[in-house]
């Protein structure tokens, strides 16, 4: 059997150059993280962009990027500044990302950045046919390499190829708006098995083959020349063991071993014993609802003053995509937001709202996770959502509450937290006091449920899922041909 070569835009480690040498350093968000504990597993290859532009590296440091890359089972794809600019921060994040998310007013149509992703895409595909062999299994991953299947099908047309959105797959009538929305769903199409996160986005997309394709489709197989490929949806979930030991592993530091974070946590913990420490964790994206949530916090405490002092809401926002204008308009408005906020509401001992920007180490999600008593996710729309099964997987003693969008793809498997719509302040408000408020045992209960399943399908059960559903497809396909 072959290996299996994994394929995304960004790398399980992104490199630095300082002081003359390389550094690598973990990528941070929902892919990197998931995909991590399945490509340590076993025979694979990861390709993909190291985060440093042709012009970054410097000609004697070559050999040394491909050899650290080589360290961690990964491959490069070269690229220039133009052409991330044109297809990472232009066509993937100023197009496709706002479309997907129902952002239509955000979405740019610019045929020079579709040229650019175009062209990048076929350069994702040629280093694949370089380092595939017929009997290798070919895995694709998310919206910035969508024209890929179809690249590496005509070059390799026997080879097996999964590709998986990490993000919403929208309704007909959003997706219809898309110039090129015919070539998209044509190269997916290249694809032996197209996975979502959830039913109604695998319903949206075969909405659309129909519509715009104009395609025989059968329940969930599309019929395309002597080829059936399947639309499947594989709800991803996360390494349930490495968060929960981490999380039990934490809970028996002693004092003088704990974060420094964690430290102070505690010290606020210990001079405001009733106070309910309220959580958010996202990148910083438009998607992920932060202003929205901070004006909903406003309204709480207006309509329940009697919870002034009583709870602090903790942000912590990854820096992201900060080229794109959008993305630096947000970060104002959150700065401005969190400063109204704390100048309106703080009291000499009180300040309401802690903002963290960046990007934290592991230990310190850990310190949060476990020291917070709700997390609250408000995304207007988020593919799934990883935060949430993070969250409930570190609670070791089962308490804790969630509040949680239902505009989250990870509401449809988390019905036993609290599931809000994000725009509803009223709503909120009154959640967030029900939270506070909800007993123990309740809590236990909810938590029990939630994390059972989420102990069960886990992110190694989601990867052999979609790998097995993947192997029985090209069977299938074959038979077909065959008849
Ligand atoms: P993301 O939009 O990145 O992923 P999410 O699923 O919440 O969103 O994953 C974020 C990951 O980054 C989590 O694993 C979290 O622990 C980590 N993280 C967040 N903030 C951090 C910080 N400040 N420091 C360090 N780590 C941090 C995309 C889609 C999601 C989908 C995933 C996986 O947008 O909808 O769930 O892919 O498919």
């Amino acid at each position: 059997m072959g290996k299996t070569i994994i394929i995304s835009n960004r790398l399980p480690i992104q490199l630095q150059i300082h002081n003359g040498g390389i550094t690598a350093v973990p990528s941070v968000g929902g892919l990197a993280t998931g995909m991590k504990s399945v490509h340590s597993g076993g025979d694979s290859l990861w390709i993909g962009w190291s985060g440093l532009t042709d012009e970054d590296i410097p000609e004697e440091l070559a050999g040394d990027i491909d050899e650290a890359l080589a360290k961690h089972g990964s491959s490069k794809v070269k690229l220039t500044i133009k052409e991330v600019d044109g297809f990472y921060y232009g066509f993937s994040n100023r197009t496709i990302w706002p479309l997907f998310h129902y952002f239509l007013e955000y979405s740019e149509f610019e045929l020079e950045s579709w040229e650019i992703y175009k062209n990048v895409n076929q350069k994702f595909a040629d280093a694949i046919v370089e380092k595939a062999n017929e009997d290798d299994t070919i895995w694709v991953h998310d919206y910035q390499l969508m024209l890929v299947p179809q690249m590496v099908k005509e070059k390799l047309p026997n080879i097996s190829i999964g590709f998986f959105l990490h993000i919403p797959f929208p309704s007909f009538e959003i997706f219809r708006t898309l110039p090129w929305r015919e070539e998209i769903l044509k190269g997916l199409l290249g694809s032996d098995l197209i996975g979502f996160h959830t039913y109604d986005y695998e319903r949206h997309f075969l909405s659309s083959v129909r519509r715009i394709l104009g395609l025989e489709v059968s329940f969930n197989d599309i019929y395309l020349e002597n080829r059936i490929i399947k639309v499947d949806s594989f709800p991803m979930g996360i390494d349930y063991k490495k968060f929960s030991d981490a999380a039990k592993e934490h809970q028996q530091r002693s004092p003088e071993n704990q974060s420094e974070l964690q430290q102070r946590l505690n010290k606020h913990k210990k001079s405001t014993p009733d106070a309910k420490f309220l959580l958010s964790i996202d990148r910083l994206d438009y998607s992920k609802g932060i202003a929205k949530r901070l004006n909903a916090f406003e309204y709480f405490l207006k309509k329940y003053p009697q919870y002034k002092e009583k709870v602090r809401l903790i942000i912590l926002a990854v820096p992201s995509r900060s080229n794109v204008p959008q993305y630096q308009l947000l970060k104002k408005e959150i700065d401005e937001l969190v400063g109204r906020i704390n100048g309106e509401f703080s009291t000499v001992s009180w300040t309401p709202i802690w903002y963290f920007y960046r990007s934290m180490p592991f230990e310190n999600l850990i310190d949060l996770y476990t020291s917070c008593d709700i997390a609250w996710l408000t995304p207007i729309r988020d593919g799934m959502n990883l935060v949430a099964k993070e969250f409930i997987a570190t609670r070791t003693d089962k308490t804790g509450v969630l509040i949680l969008s239902e505009m989250a793809g990870s509401a449809n498997e988390m019905n036993e937290s609290l599931l809000i719509n994000p725009n509803n302040f009223e709503q909120i408000a009154d959640t967030i006091k029900q939270a506070i408020n909800m007993p123990i045992e309740e809590q236990q209960e909810r938590n029990n449920v939630l994390q059972k399943r989420l102990a069960r399908y886990n992110v190694e059960k989601w990867a052999n899922d979609f790998m097995t559903s993947l192997k029985n497809q090209k069977e299938k396909s074959h038979s077909y041909v065959s008849r």
